[in-house]
C-alpha cells in the first residue's frame, strides 16, 4: 500500500505522543499455542483430570472465550489463516507432508508483518508446520534453509520444522540446523547416491526399533530415538533433537528472547509441539494424570504456559503484556502410538471417556472434524493494563487476530490485505459480547458457517463448490441449534429449509467474492 500521506505538524504532534505513550499503545504480545489442545484440557474450561494451574491463573486474570475458535480442525490450515488472515480452503491447503514447500506467499501482509510495520520485533519459537522452501528450490538441510519464517515477517526463529511425528527431527535456528555436522550432511526422502552417512531403522522393516512406544497408521518410517515418525531421514545424526527436553528446550530460548527483548516492543509466537503425537513429556511429568501420556503432556504445557508468565513478570512485563492462550485444533487421543493416551471407549458427543475426561468439553467430534470439538478450543486473553478478567461468550476466530492487532497498532490494512480478517478487537478487549456476526469453520475438504445460534454443514467442498462441479456421494449438508443443541445431535435441516438455504448462500458468496472484510 502507498505510505500513507500526513501533514508534517500532524506528523509531528503523532510523534510526540507516540514517544509519551509508547508503553500504553505498544504492549508487547505472546501468543502461546498448544497443538491439539482441546477445548475440555484445560481446567478453566471444565477440565477435571488434568491440573493445568497456571493456565488456569491465566484465565482467572484474563478474559475467558467459550467460543473462540481456530479456522480449521487440523494444523496447517488454521496456522496458515492465523497468520495470513486468509481462509485456508482459497490456497487449498492441507497437512503438510515433510519437505513441503513453503505455504505463506513472502508477497503479503502477515500478522508479524502487521507487528513490524507498528515497529515490534517478532520472534516464532516452536512448531511451524507451514512448509519452508519453494517448489523449484526445496529446502537444502545443509545450506540455508529458505524462504520459511524471516521471509514472511519474524526477525527470529527457533522451530520444530514439520510436527514432531515427521522428519526432519532436528531444529532449526533462523536459517542453519542446530548442531549439525557437516560430514554427516542431513537428507530427507530418499539419500543422494553413494550416502554413506548416519541411518536410521526403517519402521516398515524393523518393528523392534520402536523401543519409545509401539506405533503405526504411518508412523513408521525412520525411526529415531525410538519413535516411529512420517518420512524418512538420513544423516544429521548430531542434530538430532531430544524428544523428552523439546518443552525444556523451547522454554529456554523463550526465555533468551524475552530477556534480550525486554525493552523494545515484541511479538512472540510460543507455539509448543505439546500435546501432539508422539507425546513425550519429560520424566519428571510422568503420572501427573491418570491419562497417560496426552494428559501428562498437558501438564508439560501448563508448565511451558508458567514459565513465560514467570518470565515476564522477572521483566516487569506482566501489566503490559497481552497474553493470548489458544490452540491450533479440537483433540484427539490415539492417532497412531501405543502411548496409553486412548480411552478404551470413547464417549457420545459431550461425554466423558471412561476415564471420566472430556477432551472436547461438551462438544462433538475433534481434531480433523467439522462438528465443534474441531475448532472451538481454549481462547484466553490477558492483558491487565486494559482488559477486565471474566468471561464472554462473543464468537472470535484466530482468523481475526491479524485484523484486530492491525486495529489495535494503527496500522492501516489495503483492500486486498488479510481479506478474511476482521476488526474483533471490541470482542477481544471485552467491550463487545457478541463478536462475529457469522464465521467459517474448516475441515479436511469440508466447509461449515455458524450464524447466530444455527450451525451449517455444506455438502460441498469449497473446492468444488468453487468450481459448480457436484461431488458424487457427498455427504448431506447439516443444520443445526447450537442454543438448544450444543452437541449437534439433532440435523434441523428438513425443519428450516430456509435457514440452510440462505446460510449456503452465503457460503457460496463468501467462495465467490474472495473476501469476508
Ligand atoms: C496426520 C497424522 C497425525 C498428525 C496429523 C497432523 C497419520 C495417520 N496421522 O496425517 O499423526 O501428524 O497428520 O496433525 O499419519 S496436525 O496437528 O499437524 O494437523
Ligand atoms: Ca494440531
Amino acid at each position: 500500500p502507498p505510505p500513507m500521506k500526513k501533514h508534517p505538524i500532524t506528523l509531528l504532534i503523532l510523534i510526540t505522543t507516540a514517544t509519551l505513550e509508547l508503553a500504553a499503545e505498544q504492549p508487547n504480545v505472546v501468543l502461546i499455542y498448544g497443538d491439539d489442545v482441546g477445548y475440555g484440557d484445560v481446567g478453566a474450561y471444565g477440565s477435571k483430570m488434568i491440573p493445568t494451574p497456571n493456565i488456569d491463573r491465566l484465565a482467572a486474570e484474563g478474559l475467558v472465550f467459550t467460543d473462540g475458535h481456530c479456522q480449521a480442525s487440523t494444523c496447517t490450515p488454521s496456522r496458515f489463516s492465523l497468520l495470513t488472515g486468509i481462509y485456508a480452503f482459497r490456497h487449498g491447503i492441507g497437512i503438510l507432508p515433510p519437505g513441503a514447500p513453503l505455504t505463506v506467499p513472502t508477497d503479503i501482509l502477515t500478522l508479524p508483518k502487521v507487528f513490524q510495520k507498528a515497529g515490534y520485533t517478532t520472534a516464532i519459537v516452536g512448531k511451524w508446520h507451514l512448509g519452508l522452501g519453494t517448489e523449484q528450490s526445496p529446502a537444502d538441510w545443509n545450506a540455508e534453509v529458505k524462504p520459511g519464517p524471516l521471509e514472511v515477517g519474524f526477525d527470529k526463529c527457533f522451530l520444530l520444522p514439520s510436527t514432531n511425528d515427521r522428519v526432519p527431527c532436528v531444529y532449526l535456528d533462523n536459517h542453519t540446523v542446530v548442531n549439525l555436522d557437516p560430514s554427516d550432511p542431513l537428507y530427507i526422502g530418499t539419500p543422494p547416491e553413494n550416502f554413506n552417512g548416519s541411518t536410521y531403522p526403517d519402521g516398515k522393516i524393523n518393528r523392534n526399533a520402536m523401543t519409545y512406544y509401539e506405533s503405526s497408521k504411518g508412523h513408521d518410517n525412520s525411526i529415531i530415538n525410538g519413535i516411529g515418525r512420517i518420512g524418512y531421514m538420513f544423516g544429521g545424526k548430531t542434530a538430532l533433537w531430544n524428544d523428552e527436553e523439546m518443552a525444556d528446550e523451547f522454554v529456554v530460548r523463550m526465555r533468551e528472547y524475552i530477556a534480550e527483548k525486554k525493552d523494545e516492543p515484541f511479538f512472540l509466537f510460543f507455539s509448543s509441539q505439546d500435546i501432539h503425537v508422539p507425546r513425550t513429556p519429560h520424566p519428571r511429568f510422568h503420572g501427573t494424570t491418570g491419562l497417560g501420556y496426552r494428559g501428562d503432556a498437558m501438564v508439560q504445557f501448563d508448565w511451558s504456559t508458567g514459565e513465560i508468565m514467570k518470565t515476564l513478570e522477572e521483566h516487569g512485563l506482566t501489566e503490559n503484556t497481552i497474553v493470548i492462550f489458544s490452540s491450533d485444533n479440537g483433540p484427539t487421543y490415539d492417532n497412531g502410538y501405543l502411548d496409553g493416551s486412548e480411552p478404551k471407549k470413547a464417549g457420545l458427543p459431550g461425554d466423558a471417556d471412561d476415564r471420566g475426561h472430556f477432551g472436547a468439553g461438551p462438544y462433538r467430534g475433534g481434531k480433523s472434524s467439522i462438528y465443534e470439538g474441531g475448532t472451538r478450543v481454549p481462547f484466553i486473553v490477558r492483558w491487565p493494563a486494559r482488559i477486565k478478567p471474566g468471561t464472554s461468550d462473543a464468537l472470535v476466530s484466530q482468523t481475526d487476530l491479524l485484523a484486530s492487532f492491525a486495529a489495535l497498532l494503527e496500522v492501516e490494512l489495503a483492500e486486498d490485505e488479510a481479506p478474511d480478517s476482521r476488526n474483533i478487537l471490541p470482542a477481544l478487549l471485552g467491550e463487545d459480547k457478541t463478536g462475529l456476526p457469522f464465521m467459517i469453520e474448516e475441515a479436511r475438504g469440508k466447509i461449515a458457517l455458524r450464524e447466530g445460534p444455527w450451525k451449517y454443514i455444506h455438502d460441498e467442498s469449497p473446492k468444488l463448490a468453487k468450481s459448480g462441479r457436484k461431488k458424487k456421494n457427498a455427504d448431506p449438508a447439516e443444520l443445526y441449534n447450537l442454543d438448544d443443541d450444543v452437541a449437534e445431535t439433532t440435523n434441523l435441516l428438513e425443519e428450516n429449509p430456509e435457514v440452510a438455504s440462505k446460510m449456503k448462500d452465503l457460503i457460496q458468496s463468501l467462495i465467490d467474492t474472495g473476501r469476508t472484510r
